[in-house]
C-alpha cells in the first residue's frame, strides 16, 4: 500500500470513528395541519447553514457556530425532509409557501462549533449532529387509543359526535342506522370508513372542531392512505339492529379486529421507533387563526394541546412509559406566524398560548421536562407601520395580501401591498376563551405572501427575515452547543 493511500485510509477511518462518535440531538417539529411546521424547518436549517442574522441564538451570537451542513440521514426508511424544494419555493420569484405535506419526514445537520466551556475549548472543535424530525400532530392524539378497546373508542367517539354536531355527522349517524346486515362485511367497512373519514374531515373543517377525535392517521393518513389498516369506523355494541345480549356480528368483529391492527402496526410502532427517540420537542401552534376563530376553537386547541401532551409524560402506566421513551426534556410550544400582529401584541399572544398550554404544561414539567412558550415567525412576511385616524395612532402591518384575499370588500391579486388593522388581543388571556369576546369589526386577518428577498450582500446570501427563530434556537439547542 503506498503511504497516500495508507493516510487516505487513516483518515477516512477516523472520520468514520468521530462520525460514531459525534453527539446526536433528535428534535421533533410537531403541530396540527397547517400549523407551520414546514416553513420553521426550511428557516431554521437556512438560518444554520446560511448563517442568517441569529442574535439571540447564544452560541451563534457568540460566534461559535463555525459551519452547519446537511448530510445524508441516518435512518433509510424514513422519507428525506425536501429541504431543498420548500426553500426553492420560499425563495421563489414570485415567493410562494411551501405545500402542504403529510407524512413523517427527517433531515440531518451537521453543526461544527466552538465549545464554550474552557476544559471542553482546550479539546478544540466539535461536532454535533441536529436530526430533525417532521411529524404530524394528528399522529400524537392516537396515544389515547392505546388504552381502549374498540367497544370504548366506539361508544366514546359517538358521543361526541352526537345527531346535535348537525350536518358533520348526520351523514355517519345516517350509515350507521342503514348497516345491512347481511351485506359483505368487507365491503361493509370499506364504506363506512369512507363516511367516517369525510365526517372527521367535515367536522374539522367547522369552528367548533372536535380536533381531540381520531384516529390520526385517517385526519392524516401519510403513507397509509388506502391501506386496510385504515377501514374500520366506531360501531355501537353489540350493533345497531340487533337486541341487547345479542353477540357481536361478522362486521363487528371484523371492526374490532382492524381497530387492534391499527394500534398494533401503526401506532405502536410510531412511538416506539420514532417518537421514543427524540431529545427534544417544539409544538407549534396557530394559535392566531383558532383566537380568531373565536372561544369554540380556542377550547378545541386547548382539548388537542392538551391531549398531545399525554405522549410527552404518560402519568402512571408503566408499559406506557416504556412505549413513550423518556428522553424529552425541553418542551417549547411556539405560537406561529406572529407577523400577522404588532410586536406590542406578542406578549399577549405568548399569555393566551401559555393559558391553552396550561393544563399539558404541568403534566410535562411535573416529570421533569422544562416547558416554554413564544411567539414567533419562522418567515416573516410582514413589516410594521403606524397611520394615524382621528387623531389616533393604529399599529398595522404592511405586507402583499395572497391572491385572493379579501380586506372591506377588495379583493387582492398577490401584487400589491396592503396595510391592515390586525386588532388588539385581549389583555386578559381568558377573554380569548370566552364566547361573550370577539375580535372588532374593523379589524382583517389576511394570508400574506412570503417576504421577497433583498439582494445578497457581498458573498452573504439573502437571510430570510423572522421573528425569534433565534429564541426559538436557543431554547431548544443552546445549552447543546
Ligand atoms: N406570515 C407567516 N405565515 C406563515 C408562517 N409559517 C407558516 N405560515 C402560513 O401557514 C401555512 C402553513 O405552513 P406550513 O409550514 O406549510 O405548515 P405545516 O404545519 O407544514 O402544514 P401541513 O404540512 O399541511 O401539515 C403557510 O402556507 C403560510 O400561509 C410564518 O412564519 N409567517
Ligand atoms: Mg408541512
Amino acid at each position: 500500500m503506498s503511504s497516500g493511500s495508507l493516510a487516505g485510509t487513516l483518515s477516512s477511518a477516523s472520520d468514520y470513528v468521530a462520525g460514531l462518535m459525534t453527539p446526536t440531538v433528535r428534535l421533533g417539529v410537531t403541530g396540527l395541519s397547517r400549523s407551520g411546521k414546514t416553513v420553521f424547518i426550511t428557516a431554521l436549517v437556512r438560518a444554520l447553514t446560511e448563517g442568517g442574522r441569529l442574535p439571540f441564538f447564544r452560541p451563534a451570537a457568540e460566534g461559535r457556530i463555525l459551519r452547519a451542513y446537511l448530510e445524508p440521514q441516518p435512518d433509510d426508511s424514513l422519507p428525506r425532509f425536501d429541504y431543498e424544494r420548500h426553500l426553492a419555493t420560499l425563495t421563489g420569484l414570485p415567493p410562494a409557501w411551501p405545500d402542504s405535506t403529510r407524512r413523517i419526514s427527517q433531515l440531518r445537520l451537521t453543526i461544527e462549533y466552538e465549545p464554550s466551556g474552557t476544559l471542553r475549548r482546550m479539546l478544540g472543535l466539535s461536532r454535533m449532529h441536529l436530526d430533525i424530525v417532521d411529524y404530524p400532530g394528528e399522529w400524537l392524539l392516537d396515544l389515547a387509543l392505546l388504552d381502549k378497546p374498540f367497544n370504548q373508542w366506539s361508544r366514546e367517539t359517538l358521543a361526541v359526535l352526537g345527531p346535535e354536531r348537525g350536518p358533520h355527522t348526520a351523514p355517519l349517524l345516517d350509515f350507521l342506522a342503514r348497516i345491512d346486515p347481511s351485506a359483505d362485511p368487507e365491503m361493509t367497512a370499506l364504506h363506512g370508513a369512507e363516511v367516517y373519514k369525510a365526517c372527521l374531515a367535515s367536522d374539522r373543517a367547522s369552528d367548533e372542531a372536535q380536533a381531540t377525535l381520531g384516529p390520526g392517521r385517517f385526519l392524516m393518513p401519510g403513507d397509509l392512505d388506502g391501506s386496510p389498516l385504515l377501514t374500520f369506523f366506531p360501531m355501537p355494541s353489540p350493533g345497531p339492529v340487533a337486541g341487547p345480549g345479542a353477540k357481536p356480528s361478522a362486521l363487528q368483529n371484523l371492526l374490532a379486529r382492524r381497530y387492534e391492527s391499527y394500534r398494533t402496526k401503526v401506532v405502536m410502532p410510531f412511538f416506539r421507533e420514532h417518537f421514543a427517540k427524540l431529545d427534544r420537542q417544539i409544538v407549534l401552534v396557530d394559535a392566531l387563526g383558532a383566537i380568531n376563530r373565536g372561544a369554540a376553537a380556542m377550547a378545541d386547541l386547548e382539548r388537542a394541546l392538551t391531549s398531545v401532551m399525554r405522549a410527552f409524560r404518560p402519568g402512571a402506566a408503566p408499559w406506557l412509559q416504556f412505549l413513550l421513551g423518556s428522553r424529552i426534556d425541553r418542551v417549547l410550544f411556539a405560537a406561529t406566524k406572529a407577523d400577522h400582529i404588532h410586536h406590542g401584541g406578542h406578549g399577549r399572544l405568548e399569555a393566551i398560548l401559555k393559558l391553552a398550554t396550561e393544563k399539558a404544561s404541568t403534566r410535562a414539567e411535573a416529570a421533569g421536562a422544562a416547558v416554554s412558550v413564544l411567539a414567533m415567525a419562522a418567515v416573516r412576511a410582514t413589516r410594521e407601520a403606524e397611520i394615524i385616524e382621528d387623531k389616533q395612532t393604529l399599529h398595522v402591518i404592511m405586507g402583499t395580501p395572497m391572491p385572493g384575499e379579501r380586506i372591506a370588500g377588495k379583493t387582492f391579486d398577490g401584487s400589491v401591498e396592503a396595510g391592515v388593522f390586525p386588532g388588539d388581543l385581549p389583555a386578559d388571556a381568558a377573554k380569548a376563551f370566552d364566547p361573550s369576546w370577539a375580535r372588532a369589526d374593523d379589524t382583517a386577518f389576511v394570508r400574506f405572501r412570503p417576504p421577497t428577498l433583498g439582494k445578497p450582500v457581498g458573498i452573504q446570501p439573502a437571510t430570510l427575515p423572522h421573528i425569534r427563530l433565534d429564541r426559538a434556537l436557543d431554547i431548544l439547542l443552546g445549552d447543546k452547543l
